[in-house]
């Protein structure tokens, strides 16, 4: 059979996996490539350096991947005279020396000068800390200025332009916090604070992740980054410092009694009450946050009931025992109240 046919045939045979196999191989990548949690969308801070980086090494590795295979069929198949070549010293020099040397050299300092550069710290950074539980997100904004400290959870909001740092901990086992728009993954170490330094370029809303297998209800432990103008961000963490609104009406005003005498508050801080347990997320402007239950659902008075009611069949083993036995109208008024908390 001489290398004429045997190409053809080849060709024959990969075609066909490529047109329907290969094509769906690429569409898998291709479907995490941008989005709210994706790292190959930067929007900030590292990212873009990483994102450059994983280009640089993917297509390196990609066209000599191609080139290397390429010379192995041609040396299976090509008719002995024409692939002679191969085997000179020439070739053992130039191919097998020479060009592995340049390219790791090159890449090398690419390499560590990348690595050099992220990470590092700004001046005037806007600090914010986080704290991983199981299995949730604890928020504080310290003081700074006239803007008093206070607490949230789920929820990083950030203003855009503005140098941040996030110092992080954890209170029981690792976890790890990533934000894939925004590069950088860091672990939470109990008793250790590792720092996290990113600016937000474009503003939207970003999806964080626990990254370190951390207990049963990992997977759903997630967060939101709002990314916000400077002007918006200001007025956002005015409102989060103030103390929880007192409930409007009547039916919301029995939502915070149901609240109180339910227990809630042993372990649930709603500031402006007496209200102050700290083993939960602080809930004193719940209502303000997209999502509950570390970015599982929408916020709204529904899934704030069935959260209350059904916590451990939509979240087993979540530090907070279900409601199962309030009635619909007494979970109504306390998802109510909650909701009301903006
Ligand atoms: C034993 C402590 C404990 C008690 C009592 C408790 N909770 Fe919780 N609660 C938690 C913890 C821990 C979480 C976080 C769970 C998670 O996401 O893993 C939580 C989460 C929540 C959330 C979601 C907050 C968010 O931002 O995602 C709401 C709402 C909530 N609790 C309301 C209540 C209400 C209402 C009551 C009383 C009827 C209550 N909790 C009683 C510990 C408690
Ligand atoms: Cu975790």
């Amino acid at each position: 059979m001489d290398f004429e046919t045997t190409l053809t045939r080849l060709r024959g045979r990969i075609d066909p996996v490529l047109r329907c196999g290969g094509g769906l191989l690429w569409a898998f990548p291709l479907a995490g490539c941008s989005g709210v949690q994706s790292a190959l969308d930067p929007a900030g801070g590292d990212a873009w350096d990483l994102y450059w980086l994983t280009i640089v090494m993917t297509v390196g590795a990609t066209l000599i991947f191609v080139f290397v295979t390429a010379l192995l069929l041609y040396a299976v198949f090509a008719p002995p005279e024409r692939r002679a070549w191969l085997g000179t010293r020439r070739t053992i020099v130039y191919g097998g020396l020479a060009f592995p040397i340049v390219t790791l050299s090159l890449l090398l300092p690419y390499g560590l000068i990348v690595m050099r550069d992220v990470d590092a710290p700004q001046p005037g950074a806007l600090q914010i800390e986080v704290i991983g539980e199981q299995y949730w997100w604890r928020v504080r904004y310290p003081a700074e200025g006239e803007q008093a400290e206070f607490s949230t959870a789920n929820e990083l909001v950030i203003p855009i332009g503005r140098p941040i740092t996030v110092s992080v901990t954890a209170a029981d086992v690792i976890h790890s916090f990533w934000i894939p728009n925004f590069g950088g993954k860091i672990d939470m170490i109990p008793g250790r604070i590792n720092r996290f330094n990113f600016t937000a370029e474009r503003p939207g809303i970003y999806r964080g992740i626990c990254a370190e297998f951390c207990g049963a209800q990992h997977a759903r432990m997630a967060f939101d980054v709002m990314a916000l103008e400077p002007a918006e961000f200001d007025a956002w963490r005015r409102t989060q410092a103030q103390p929880a609104p007192e409930p409007a009406i009547p039916f919301l005003a029995r939502g915070r009694d149901l609240f109180r005498s339910g227990g809630c508050g042993s372990c649930h801080v709603v500031r402006g009450t007496e209200a102050n347990g700290q083993l939960g997320p602080d809930l004193t402007h719940v209502g303000s946050r997209r999502t509950i239950g570390a970015g599982q659902f929408p916020n709204n008075v529904g899934t704030l009931a069935g959260w209350i009611a059904n916590v451990q069949q939509i979240k087993p083993g979540a530090k907070m025992p279900s409601y199962g036995s309030l009635t619909g109208e007494d979970l109504r008024a306390i998802a109510g109240y909650l909701e009301s908390l903006k």
